[in-house]
């Protein structure tokens, strides 16, 4: 069976773009793949960050996965700083990469540009994604294109190491699974949906309740056109609405006498599908929550510890 592993960052609260571009393809992959769903909160810790916010976004990711349709028996919901072997793998990589090639990563480049203090773990992190992902085994990993670049770096440092010291690492392959959408800031349609925006208007949150979705969706910049039409490069905010629409109902959407019209319906599809997810989320008891994540742990660790022991004997370490 295919393995493949999703990350999440707890970076704040989830969105309707993680759950259609990500968190939906999870579920439908359930039955075909052997799945991981991975919350990264040792990636949370790669820049300014509060504590408290971090440890309760963990809980809450993994809480949403759950109301969402991620079945823990099928897949291990696990979170990366509960796995010792990410971060001792992540120190074997380090000695396999050269600074260049971890400086040279676009995020690092953007997130470090601002001038404020510059964490050495925000330089390392892609190091440490590439341990994510190589310590399970993955053969697939669904990524966005801003995780193109570190998903490649992944790939170079595993074909070195087994060129250099044996074969010991699947190299995986990013994929793009058919039903992954790609989901649009409503207030700027030209950037993508996202939790660390600096304004929340674009978004749309997992948890938020249905009048602040309607008001959202209201609100979503369009354009003075006047014609619903899907034409990303003309009418972005107008295509983006038809595509919730498409991906929140899977079918074509039919004609549309008016922006108003569309944004009711995309409104009712988007509270539709939300609603309950956010009904499960209040059901989920934070024990059991805990135990998910405490069990899918236990059920990773073997094999983790297999690839690192490899990787520690290939590498010239005792055992
Ligand atoms: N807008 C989006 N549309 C479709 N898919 C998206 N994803 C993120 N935003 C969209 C996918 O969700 C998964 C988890 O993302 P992440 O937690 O790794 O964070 P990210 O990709 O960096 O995006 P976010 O959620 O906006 O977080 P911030 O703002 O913290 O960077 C990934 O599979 C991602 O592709």
């Amino acid at each position: 069976m295919i393995k493949q592993i999703s990350g999440f960052q707890p970076t704040g609260n989830l969105h309707l773009g993680n759950l259609l571009g990500a968190i939906r393809p999870l579920v439908e992959a359930q039955a075909t793949a052997d799945s991981i769903a991975m919350i990264v909160d040792l990636h949370a810790l790669t820049m300014e960050h509060d504590p408290a916010a971090v440890r309760a976004n963990t809980l809450e990711v993994a809480t949403l996965l759950l109301a969402a349709g991620v079945d823990p028996r099928r897949t291990a919901i696990i979170a990366n700083s509960q796995v010792p072997e990410h971060t001792e793998l992540h120190y074997l990589l380090e000695c396999t990469t050269g600074f260049g090639e971890a400086a040279r990563m676009i995020q690092f480049k953007e997130k470090s540009a601002g001038g404020g203090p510059v964490r050495l773990s925000l330089l390392t992190y892609p190091v440490l994604m590439a341990a994510d992902i190589l310590v399970h085994g993955a053969d697939h990993v669904p990524v966005g294109e801003d995780q193109s670049q570190h998903l490649e770096l992944a790939r170079t440092i595993a074909i070195r190491f087994n060129a250099r010291y044996g074969e010991t690492f699947t190299v995986p392959e990013g994929i793009r699974p058919e039903s992954a959408a790609r989901i649009m800031d409503l207030s700027d349609p030209t950037r993508k949906m996202s939790k660390s925006a600096p304004s929340a208007a674009g978004r749309i949150g997992l948890l938020d309740p249905p009048e602040t979705i309607r008001r959202a969706i209201s609100r979503a910049v369009t354009d003075t056109a006047g014609v619903v039409r899907h034409d990303p490069e003309h009418q972005p905010g107008v295509t983006n609405l038809l595509e919730i629409l498409v991906a929140c109902t899977g079918e074509k959407p039919g004609g549309f006498s008016s922006y108003g019209a569309l944004k009711r319906e995309v409104a009712d599809v988007v509270v539709a599908l939300l609603e309950p997810i956010r009904a499960r989320y209040r059901e989920l008891d934070p024990g059991y929550v805990r135990e998910t994540l405490a069990e899918g742990r236990t059920r990773v660790r073997p094999a983790a510890l297999a690839t690192v022991r490899r990787a520690r004997a290939a590498i010239g370490l005792c055992l």
